[in-house]
Parts: C-alpha cells; sequence; structure tokens
C-alpha cells in the first residue's frame, strides 16, 4: 500500500490516527505508530509543557515517526507550535482554523504540514503557503466539523490541488479506506475507530457508548453558534438541542458543554460529557488492539482494490 503519502511520511501503511482532544495521548500515538500506521499526539486545549512531555514519552515507546494535532483555537498555539519544532516532530496537523502564520517556522525545520480541511477554498490557502499535504475531513468526523461531506469533499479538495489529499470522515474500516483511495485520497484519517482501541485510555464508559451506538446516534450541537461539534447524544445534547432551539445564548449554551469532553473522556460522565464521535460510531463493534485494526484495514483494504493502481 506504498502512496505518496507513505513515502512523504516515511510509514508502512497509509492510515493516520485523527488528533483528538484528550485521547490522542502517547499511549494510543505510539501504539499506532507501531503497528505501522502515523500515531498523533492531539493537543487540543492542553498546555505547551504537557505536549511536550507527551512527545517525549512516545519517543520511548516507538522510534517510528509520529505527529502532533495543534488545535489552533488553543490559547497557547503558540508555544506549541514551537515545541513541535524543538523537540523534532515529524509531522504537525492542524484544526479548527489556519495554520498560516507558523507555517513558514515548521517549513524551515523541516516539518511535514498537513492542515485540516473542510472545504476547497482552505485546501488551496494551504497549499499555496506550503502545506505538504492535506486532511479533507467531511462533517461525518467527531468533534468540529464542517459542512460537506467526505464523499462530496474528497474528490473536489483532490482536483483542487497539486498535494496529496488525505480523507477523514465516516471511516471505519477497509471498505471505507477502499473506497477514499476511489475518491482519490492517498491516505486515510481515522479517529472514533481508534477511540475504542485497546491502548485508547479513554473511559471505558466512553468505549461502551461507541460501541453502543447506532448509525443514528450522533448529534451536531451549536450549529447556531458557528462552532458545530459532532457528539453522540445523550442527556447533555437533549438539553443542549432544546435551548439551542429556543434561541439560547451562546453564554447559556457554553455553561453546559464548558469542560464537557474532559468528563465524559476521563470522568466517564455519560450525562453531562461531550461524547464525540464520527457517525461512524455505528460500524465499530469491538475494542481490537491499534495492530489489530490497522492490519484489518490493510488487508480488508488490499483485497476490495486487487489490480487497482493507487496512484495512477
Ligand atoms: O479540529 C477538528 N476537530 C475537532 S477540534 C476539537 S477541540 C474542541 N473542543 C470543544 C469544542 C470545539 C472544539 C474537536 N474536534 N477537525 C478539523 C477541522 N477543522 N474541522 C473543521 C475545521 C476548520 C473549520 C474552520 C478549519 C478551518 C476553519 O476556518 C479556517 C479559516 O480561518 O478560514
Amino acid at each position: 500500500m506504498k502512496t505518496e503519502i507513505t513515502e512523504l511520511l516515511g510509514i508502512e501503511y497509509p492510515i493516520i490516527q485523527g488528533g483528538m482532544a484528550w485521547v490522542a495521548e502517547y499511549h494510543l500515538a505510539s501504539a499506532v505508530s507501531e503497528a505501522g500506521g502515523l500515531g498523533i499526539i492531539g493537543a487540543g486545549g492542553a498546555p505547551a509543557a504537557w505536549v511536550r512531555e507527551q512527545i517525549k514519552e512516545a519517543k520511548k515507546l516507538t522510534s517510528k515517526p509520529f505527529g502532533v494535532n495543534l488545535m489552533l483555537m488553543n490559547p497557547e498555539a503558540e508555544e506549541i507550535a514551537k515545541v513541535i519544532v524543538e523537540e523534532g516532530v515529524k509531522v504537525v496537523t492542524t484544526g479548527a482554523g489556519s495554520p498560516e502564520k507558523y507555517m513558514k517556522m515548521w517549513k524551515e525545520a523541516g516539518v511535514k504540514v498537513i492542515p485540516v480541511v473542510a472545504s476547497v477554498a482552505l485546501a488551496k490557502r494551504m497549499e499555496r503557503c506550503g502545506a505538504d499535504a492535506v486532511v479533507a475531513e467531511g462533517m461525518e468526523s467527531g468533534g468540529h466539523i464542517g459542512e460537506t461531506t467526505t464523499m462530496a469533499l474528497v474528490p473536489q479538495v483532490v482536483d483542487a490541488v497539486e498535494i496529496p489529499v488525505i480523507a477523514a470522515g465516516g471511516i471505519g474500516d477497509g471498505r471505507g479506506v477502499a473506497a477514499a483511495f476511489m475518491l482519490g485520497a492517498r491516505a486515510v484519517q481515522m479517529g472514533t475507530r481508534f477511540v475504542v482501541a485497546k491502548e485508547s485510555i479513554v473511559h471505558e464508559n466512553y468505549k461502551n457508548y461507541v460501541i453502543k451506538a447506532k448509525d443514528i446516534d450522533t448529534r451536531v450541537t451549536g450549529r447556531s453558534t458557528g462552532h458545530p461539534v459532532r457528539v453522540i447524544r445523550n442527556k447533555q445534547t437533549k438539553e443542549y438541542l432544546r435551548l439551542e432551539a429556543e434561541g439560547a445564548t451562546l453564554e447559556e449554551l457554553e455553561k453546559l458543554t464548558l469542560g464537557g469532553l474532559r468528563r465524559a473522556v476521563v470522568e466517564g460522565d455519560m450525562e453531562t460529557g461531550s461524547i464525540m464521535a464520527g457517525q461512524i460510531a455505528g460500524l465499530v463493534k469491538e475494542e481490537k488492539t491499534c495492530k489489530e485494526i490497522v492490519m484489518e484495514l490493510v488487508k480488508q483494504a488490499e483485497s476490495l482494490m486487487k489490480g487497482t493502481v493507487i496512484n495512477g
């Protein structure tokens, strides 16, 4: 499964783990990298010192490449951007904004830069300012999302840029991987599937929620605030969507979600927590190791694509 992305990143398989806040810490990231994919440490809203520590711990567990995801709304984004360079991280992905102001520093340090985009316009802008690849993330994804589905977004981004495109959103098994290649992607990024990995440190309640979720169980909160976030429905989303429909203020709405991801991931609070997950949660049925997940994805995708030229 060699593609422009496996070559660019020096990895075995074109499978990237999403940089999920609170979830994507060093145990998960190093396990995905050890399995031949690209593990990613998600900075989320964490302080720069935490990110540095995570990078150091990941280096102890793997000598293979791994990345860091910089969530651009992080108040310490500037410091984290520097930590990435200082610690010699090979790959950075970014989310929830445009990483333009860090691009020069990263490129000069030889860091491969892969912004996550939800539109053709941002993909083009990222290519112009030197991105090595982009992740085109559809609205099937968990967490902060755009407006367009993976099926519609990926081929449009592929046609709009010369750099390789990684597909994300709604991919949970080898069929999704094969489909992404058919759309012109050169790799996939997956989050929800890895939430339930054995090496994932999320609370057991969270994993069980993903495993139990059906196809129609996610909801998008925050459409009215300009920050749409996909989560598995629970008591919090019911209350949130009710308030949102009644025209509640941003302040009232934020009261419900503040610290919600931490409550769900760390405390296992399934009532007031934000259980971020993608629409593919309904497909995720059991906990497996990262190695088992990656090997299963590769085997299934390869058998579906027999005779298909990926880089054609
Ligand atoms: O970033 C994500 N997904 C995320 S970030 C996150 S942390 C969070 N926690 C609580 C509330 C809100 C966020 C959880 N999930 N995916 C990548 C992504 N980026 N999706 C969409 C975007 C995006 C959206 C707008 C990127 C750029 C953008 O505008 C850029 C510009 O300046 O025009």
